[in-house]
C-alpha cells in the first residue's frame, strides 16, 4: 500500500486526502467547555431558541424538564424588580438522550425558545458601540455582528450553562454527595454584615444576612433611577469533593475552575482560596495545618496542586458593572464619528444580582468533568491513608 502524507498541503491538490492530524477533524470548539463531561451551547438573545448539547453524561440518570425548573427560575430575569425585565419562561425541551425519563448516555440535547425578544430596543445602537461591552471586539473579530440584545454575547447565553449544570448537580449529589452552593458576597459598596446560608434563598439577592435585604432594595432602586450600574462579588463552592479530583500542569481543578468562572459575561477577577490576601500573608498564617482529625483551615480553598484536598473547594468571582446604562459615553459609529451613548431597553443595574446560580453552574461542569476524569485515570487507586478530610 502506498504511504501517504498525513497532511494534505497545497502540493497535494488532486490527490485523495490522507489521514488528518484529530485536531483538523474534530477542531475544538470556543463554544464547549469540559473533557469528559462536555457542554456547547448554541444560539443568541434574539435568536428563536437557545440549546446545548451535553455529552458524556453517564446513562441511568433519571431526569425530565421539571428538574431545570428550579435553578432556570433562579437565573431568570423578570423575577424581581431588580434585574432586567424581560419575561422568558425558559421551558426546556429534552430533544435527545433521555429514554424513559433516564439519560442514555447519548449527547443530551436541550431547547430553550426565546419568545420576549424586543429587538427595536437594540436599534439606536446597531451602528455604534457601547463603551464597556464586546460590541466593539466582536465588530473587530468578525466583521459583523448580531447587535439584537448583544447576540452571542448577551447574558442569555448563561441559561443554557444552568440549564447542562442541573444535570451535573444532581450527578454530584447523588454518586457523591458534594453539594454545589453559592451567594451574593459584595453589592457594590454593601458588604453582608451576617452569614446564614438558610438566608441566601430567601430573597431575590441570594444575600446571605436578612435583615440587610431593605437596605438592598433601596439601594438598587436608588442605582436603577440613577441609571447607572454597580459591580458584584460572588462566592461559589462545594462541600463533599472527595480528595484527589483534579490534575497537574494543565489540567489543574483550580485552572480549569478559574477558566470557567472567568468565562461568565462580566467576570474581571476569580479568586480560589484566599486569592489575592494570599499576597500579604505570610507562610505560617496561609497555611493550612493538618491533623489526624482534619485541616485547621482552608485558606487553599480546598485545592492544593490542582487536586482537591478534601475540604470545601472556595471560589469567589468578580463581576463589571453592567456597560448598558442610560448615562450617556462617549464611543464612536462605523462611519468613525464620535457619538454619545445611551442605552435604552430592558437591563440588568447589576448583572452579579443573578450570577448565583451561573457561578453554581460553572463550578458543577468543572466538578463533574474532573469526576469522570479521576475515574478514568484513577479509578483503581482506591482512598488513600491517611486521609484527613
Ligand atoms: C442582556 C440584556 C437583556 C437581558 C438579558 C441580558 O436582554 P434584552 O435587551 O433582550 O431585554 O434581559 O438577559 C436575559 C434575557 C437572560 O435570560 O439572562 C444583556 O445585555 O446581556
Amino acid at each position: 500500500m502506498r504511504d501517504r502524507p498525513a497532511v494534505r498541503t497545497s502540493s497535494d491538490a488532486g490527490q485523495a486526502p490522507g489521514p488528518l492530524p484529530l485536531l483538523l477533524v474534530f477542531p475544538v470548539s470556543s463554544n464547549s467547555t469540559g473533557k469528559l463531561f462536555t457542554v456547547t451551547t448554541f444560539g443568541e438573545s434574539h435568536g428563536p431558541a437557545i440549546g446545548c448539547v451535553i455529552d458524556g453524561c453517564p446513562p441511568g440518570m433519571s431526569i425530565d424538564t421539571e428538574a431545570f425548573r428550579n435553578d432556570l427560575e433562579r437565573r431568570a430575569t423578570g423575577r424581581s424588580r431588580h434585574t432586567s425585565q424581560r419575561r422568558e419562561a425558559d421551558e426546556v425541551e429534552i430533544l435527545s438522550g433521555v429514554y424513559q425519563g433516564q439519560t442514555t448516555g447519548t449527547p443530551i440535547a436541550l431547547l430553550i425558545r426565546n419568545t420576549d425578544q424586543r429587538s427595536k430596543d437594540y436599534g439606536d445602537i446597531a451602528d455604534t458601540f457601547r463603551p464597556g461591552h464586546a460590541d466593539y471586539t466582536y465588530w473587530q473579530k468578525y466583521g459583523i455582528r448580531d447587535p439584537r440584545g448583544g447576540g452571542r454575547s448577551s447574558a442569555r447565553e448563561t441559561t443554557m450553562r444552568v440549564a447542562a449544570a442541573v444535570i451535573a448537580k444532581k450527578w454530584l449529589v447523588e454518586r457523591h454527595g458534594v453539594q454545589v452552593r453559592g451567594y451574593l458576597a459584595q453589592l457594590g459598596e454593601v458588604a453582608p454584615q451576617g452569614f446564614d446560608w438558610n438566608a441566601v434563598e430567601q430573597n431575590p439577592f441570594f444575600w446571605p444576612c436578612e435583615a440587610q435585604v431593605p437596605e438592598l432594595e433601596k439601594y438598587v432602586d436608588a442605582l436603577r433611577k440613577s441609571g447607572d450600574s454597580v459591580g458584584a462579588r460572588v462566592n461559589v463552592e462545594a462541600e463533599g469533593v472527595p480528595p484527589g479530583w483534579g490534575e497537574p500542569i494543565y489540567g489543574k481543578l483550580d485552572g480549569d475552575l478559574a477558566a470557567a468562572l472567568m468565562s461568565i459575561n462580566a467576570v474581571k477577577g476569580v479568586e480560589i482560596g484566599d486569592g489575592f490576601d494570599a499576597v500579604a500573608q505570610r507562610g505560617s498564617q496561609h497555611r493550612d495545618e493538618m491533623h489526624m482529625d482534619g485541616f485547621t483551615s482552608n485558606h487553599a480553598g480546598g485545592i492544593l496542586g490542582g487536586i482537591s484536598t478534601g475540604q470545601a473547594v472556595r471560589a469567589s468571582i468578580a463581576l463589571k458593572p453592567t456597560s448598558s446604562i442610560l448615562i450617556p459615553g462617549h464611543s464612536v459609529n462605523l462611519a468613525g464619528e464620535p457619538v454619545e451613548v445611551v442605552t435604552k431597553g430592558r437591563h440588568d443595574p447589576c448583572v452579579g444580582i443573578r450570577a448565583t446560580p451561573i457561578a453554581e453552574a460553572m463550578m458543577a461542569l468543572v466538578l463533574m468533568d474532573h469526576a469522570l476524569r479521576h475515574r478514568a485515570q484513577c479509578g483503581d487507586v482506591g482512598e488513600m491513608k491517611p486521609r484527613i478530610a
